[in-house]
This record gives structure tokens, sequence and C-alpha cells, in this order.
């Protein structure tokens, strides 16, 4: 029996840190906001599995190897015909990160609410979806919806990429999933102001709460965690970074490791303060999972901050 379900798409990634033209060269890997989460998740302690639809094809057997190197289960996973859900990791023209995608009817999105073992996700100490699993397709958002109402704990990370939905299709994910959300981990201002018309974050969390979130732990950058668990708030400042390479991924390193915690029964604080310590270190490798700190390092990376 798994600690944490994440729900999601896992992708192909190819990255580069240069703008696309014929010529540039790519790295190949394979990422997505649930495999960055997943693999987090399983880093920081607790038995992981990934529930998500893979095509059955070569590719997707080297997916699969590399989701299970990282430690995550994958007996939930199943293999499919179809195309892979793909997304390019580049710079704009101004030298900005980018995302390209090209996943639009990816056997990825076809994951739906029959998908969903109903016992397990109630079993489980703790269930995690995204924002971009409710994106991807409505069939998919079922899935999370349904996962979320059988989950004793259910985190929602909104991760909202207007390349894959409008603001107004995000909140709308946000406030059908509310009801049965014990965490939310949106990012300010943008994602909590999909549903929050503030400019003050406290109010934002209690503008999310008052949709029957149970606690928000907004991500302000370098200002850090504001946490409102209950109308009860708390604010936890960054752990710096040893080295950036590329930021993509943190948010999902801190979901990951804030669910995995939490189901393994730290309380929300403690959870948190692993969570931001893990996404600080995971920023030191190239694409989602280029680096995926243990527990151990991010233990010893929230001491050097704790008071
Ligand atoms: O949070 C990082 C993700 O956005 C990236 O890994 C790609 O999952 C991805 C997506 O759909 O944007």
């Amino acid at each position: 029996m798994p600690d944490v379900l994440v729900l999601g798409e896992i992708l192909v990634e190819l990255s580069s840190t240069e703008p696309l033209d014929a010529g540039t060269s790519l790295t190949l890997n394979f990422s997505g906001d649930a495999l960055n989460a997943a693999a987090a998740s399983a880093a920081a302690g607790a038995r992981t599995a990934l529930l998500a639809r893979v095509p059955d094809d070569e590719l997707g057997d080297r997916l699969l190897d590399r989701v299970v190197a990282l430690g995550i289960d994958t007996s939930l996973v199943k293999r499919v015909e179809g195309q892979h859900g793909l997304y390019l990791q580049h710079a704009d023209p101004s030298g900005a990160r980018e995302f390209t995608y090209v996943r639009r009817g990816s056997a990825g999105s076809g994951l739906g609410p029959g998908d969903v073992p109903l016992d397990l996700v109630a079993e489980v100490g703790a269930v995690l979806a995204s924002g971009i699993a409710c994106a991807i397709s409505p069939l998919s958002a079922k899935a999370v919806r349904v996962a979320a109402q059988h989950s004793k704990c259910f985190v929602y990370d909104p991760n909202w990429r207007p390349r894959l939905v409008s603001a107004a299709g995000a909140a709308d994910h946000l406030r059908a999933i509310a009801p049965y959300t014990r965490l939310i981990t949106p990012g300010w201002p943008r994602e909590a102001q999909l549903v929050a018309d503030t400019d003050d974050p406290a109010a934002a969390c209690t503008t999310l709460r008052g949709l029957g979130i149970e606690a928000v732990a907004l991500t302000r950058g370098e200002d850090g965690i504001l946490l409102d668990d209950a109308g009860r708030l708390t604010e936890i400042p960054v752990v710096p970074a040893p080295s950036v390479v590329d930021q993509t991924g943190a948010g999902d390193s801190f979901a990951g490791t804030v669910t995995a915690r939490l189901a393994l029964g730290d309380d929300l604080l403690t959870a948190v303060r692993l969570g931001v310590a893990a996404a600080s270190l995971s920023v030191g490798g190239l694409g989602g999972t280029g680096h995926v700190p243990t527990l151990a390092q991010t233990q010893t990376h929230a001491a050097t901050t704790e008071v």
C-alpha cells in the first residue's frame, strides 16, 4: 500500500537553455509535474505510486525505467495505445524560460475516473494532483475530482499554465476541487488571484479557505511561504539555493515533499519547511527531475535556516 498517490500525465521532456532553432541540441528526459512531484515524494521517504496512462511503445518503456529509477511504484500505470505527451523546455528570444507543448490528444490525457482505484485512494495517506491534470482534458479533470472526493488528505497544486487553460478555466477547476482539498499550494500572485481579487496575500488565503480548502501554502518566491492553516498564519522563509541551474519543477518538488511528509504524519509546518528546503535544492539540475534531493540532504538544508 503506497503512502502517497500522484495523478497526472508523465511527459517526454526535451530541454535546452537556448532558443529553439534548427540545429539546437536538446536533452531527452522524462518529466511532467506529476512525475516531478512523485519523485520528490519518494525521495522524501513516502512509498509513492503514480496513477497515469503511458503509451505502450519503446519510449514508454524507457520512460517507465526512469520512473522506477526515481523510486516510484508503477503498478497503477496503464500501458495504452497512443501518442506521448511532450514538452520542449527552452529559452524565449529574451532568454526567459519557455515551455512548448506537443500533447493534445496524448495517451496520458485519456486518464479518466474509471482508472481511479477508489478503495486505494480512500486508504492512502495522501493524494496529490494539479491544475495541469485538470487542464489536459475534461476526462482527466473528472479523474482528479473523483480522487479528491475519496481521499482523506487531498493536496492540489494549481500549476496554472496559460498555454493549456485560460484563467477562467483554471479558476473553475480550482473551485470544483476546493471543497475536498486539505492543502493547496498556489503561487503568489498569479495563481491565488485566479479566484481571489486582492493584492493582500493574507486576504487571498482567507478567500481560498472560504472555498472549502483547509489550508493554504502560498508560494511567494523570494518572500517565502505564507501558510494559512485554518486561519493560523505563519511566514516560512526561503532557504537559499546552493546552486541554481533551472527552476523547472521547483514548485512540484515543494508540493511532492509536503504531501509525502503529511502522509507520513508530520505536522503541516514541519512538512512545509521540508518542502521549501527540497525545492531550493531541486533547482540544482536541468529539467523537472534533474536533481531530486534525498530526505537527508533536505533535512540538512532545512536546518541551515532554522531559528
Ligand atoms: O512544473 C514544471 C512542469 O510544468 C513541467 O515539468 C512540464 O508538466 C509540465 C507541464 O505540463 O507544464
